[in-house]
């Protein structure tokens, strides 16, 4: 009998044991699913919580009053492909000679042995995956569309990519899955030439009859649905891409991935194309800003949010989760095709009071709608914290236990979880290759050679002969050129950004200071 009772015991024992390492108890805070939601030349002040009056964003406007709204969030760069290298690898942009605005067949510009934000989620255990535009590069040079395209997001730390390779306005208008053109008939191969077009083929310049949408400047190659675009493709005629379902498709893709993997954890960078041209409203939205396509496409991607946030509420998941919303660059109106966006925009301020847009070393090129949002955890507020995109990836390095870092890219979890106002000290901003630096309240510009106002965009780029200094607190529109009354901040500031810049190019070196 005693026999069988200890027997029965240690049944008993192992049984219970077993049950608890079946079941572990779910480490909640310390796994939490991470979500990047990355608009596409979204401005500072087109969403409501920055300020918007004449568009309505509600599910934004929702999303920053459950959460932390930044008022000093920063992309790294003020266009698209340098500010997604640093925010998925954690290095400034301007030293990757390559991470600059990139045709449709340009080659992979992250190096699969280099560290990246899903890299280290994957060594954490995380599902990682990627919905929306790429716009990093594909292959290694030449790529075969045919055939499965690599390296790409799957080499570089995806385990689920569904992409666009480049932009809306660039061919291959196709979705990539894992690598292969959805939908491709290979009896329809594609050919792309970013250089000339093919034989017999009609263009957006040879004939504009054939266009829905008027190019203005650049965007006159291949039609593909009526619209114009950057590049001259040749076949896959089933797998090319709807415009105006586009939002809805990668929403969709989106929303499949969280239910996958809603077990988790996972990491999800879900990249929306909008407001970036050409801005193609599903035509339940044609209409509803009354700004035209730009103010419809941002009304669009609002709702498009809001249902996104939906199944993460649907599935349980918002309790555990953190979710960050932002914008790679600044805004743009006019930025190739005649869509109303200067004609319809009324008294709407898409940078706010920020001087610049996209392409600008000016505030209005990197200064980006930047919201984190994490249910139960993040007390909500309003943060003037200095972050950047940049510091994504040691931040949440830090939040899931890994001791993965890279030199610029900075550990400010605490802020981002809006448990201190301090960021970072100070930053230094990419704009086509040129740079300026951000630092306490003020912001310097270096002397540059080139034009004042980008013509075709109507935007101040801020290239300037003489230092540009600004107190962003006092004079956040940048109007007020300190840089020869403040003598002793302008040194320091110089000071400060020679200090992780480097050496400056011959042509600011040439400029005296005193
Ligand atoms: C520019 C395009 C612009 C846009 C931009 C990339 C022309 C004249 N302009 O070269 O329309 O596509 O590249 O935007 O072609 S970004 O947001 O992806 O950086
Ligand atoms: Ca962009």
């Amino acid at each position: 009998m005693k026999k069988i009772h200890w027997m029965a015991a240690l049944a008993i024992g192992v049984l219970v044991g077993c049950k608890s390492n079946e079941a572990p108890k779910k480490e909640s805070n310390s796994q939490p699913n991470i979500v990047v939601i990355y608009t596409d030349d979204l401005g500072y002040g087109d969403i409501g919580a920055n300020g918007a009056t004449e568009i309505k964003t509600p599910n934004i406007d929702k999303l920053a009053a459950g959460g932390v709204r930044f008022t000093n969030g920063y992309a790294s760069s003020a266009t698209c492909t340098p500010s997604r290298y640093a925010l998925l690898t954690g290095v400034y942009p301007w030293k990757n000679k390559n991470a600059k605005i990139l045709p449709g067949t340009a080659p992979l510009i992250i190096g699969t042995d280099q560290i990246t934000l899903p890299k280290m989620l994957k060594s954490k255990g995380y599902h990682t995956g990627i919905v929306g535009k790429w716009h990093l590069g594909l292959g290694s040079g030449n790529v075969n569309w045919n055939k499965t395209v690599s390296p790409g997001p799957n080499e570089v730390g995806f385990d689920y990519s569904y992409i666009m390779a480049a932009t809306q306005d660039r061919v291959p208008t196709v979705y990539i899955e894992n690598g292969d053109v959805v939908n491709l008939d290979p009896n329809d191969p594609i050919e792309i030439d970013y250089k000339n077009n093919f034989p017999g083929q009609t263009s957006g310049k040879d004939n504009p009859e054939l266009t829905t949408m008027k190019w203005h400047h650049g965007h006159n190659n291949t039609i593909v649905n009526g619209i114009p675009r950057i590049g001259y493709m040749k076949g896959g005629e089933a797998a090319k891409w709807s415009d105006v379902d586009m939002a809805d498709h990668f929403l969709k893709g989106a929303q499949d991935y969280v239910k996958k993997h809603k077990d988790g954890p996972f990491f999800l960078y879900y990249g929306m194309q909008q407001p970036h041209v050409p801005r193609t409203p599903h035509p339940r939205f044609v209409g509803k800003s009354g700004m035209g396509p730009r103010g419809d496409v941002i009304v669009e991607a609002d709702w498009i949010i809001g249902e996104f946030l939906k199944t993460l509420e649907e599935e349980g998941l918002l309790e555990n989760t953190l979710i960050v919303f932002s914008s790679d660059n600044g805004p743009v109106l006019n930025d190739g095709y005649y869509d109303d966006a200067v004609e319809k925009l009324g008294k709407h301020t898409p940078a706010g009071v920020l001087r610049g847009g996209k392409y600008s070393l000016y505030e209005a090129g990197t200064h980006v709608p930047f919201i984190t949002s994490w249910k139960g955890t993040i007390k909500p507020g309003v943060s003037d914290a200095l972050v950047c995109q940049m510091d994504l990836l040691t931040s949440i390095s830090a939040l899931v236990g890994s001791d993965i870092t890279t030199n610029d890219s900075q550990n400010v979890l605490n802020a981002f979880l809006g448990k201190s106002k301090q960021g970072r000290q100070d930053l230094v901003l990419e704009a086509s290759s040129k740079t300026a630096y951000r630092k306490g309240d003020w912001a310097m510009i270096p002397p540059y050679k080139g034009q004042a106002v980008l013509k075709q965009v109507n935007i101040e780029l801020g290239n300037a002969p003489e230092y540009q200094l600004y107190n962003l607190k006092e004079d956040p529109s940048q109007q007020n050129n300190l840089a020869s009354s403040n003598k002793a901040k302008l040194e320091e500031m110089i000071a400060g950004y020679t200090a992780i810049r480097g050496a400056q190019s011959e042509e600011i070196k040439e400029i005296e200071l005193h």
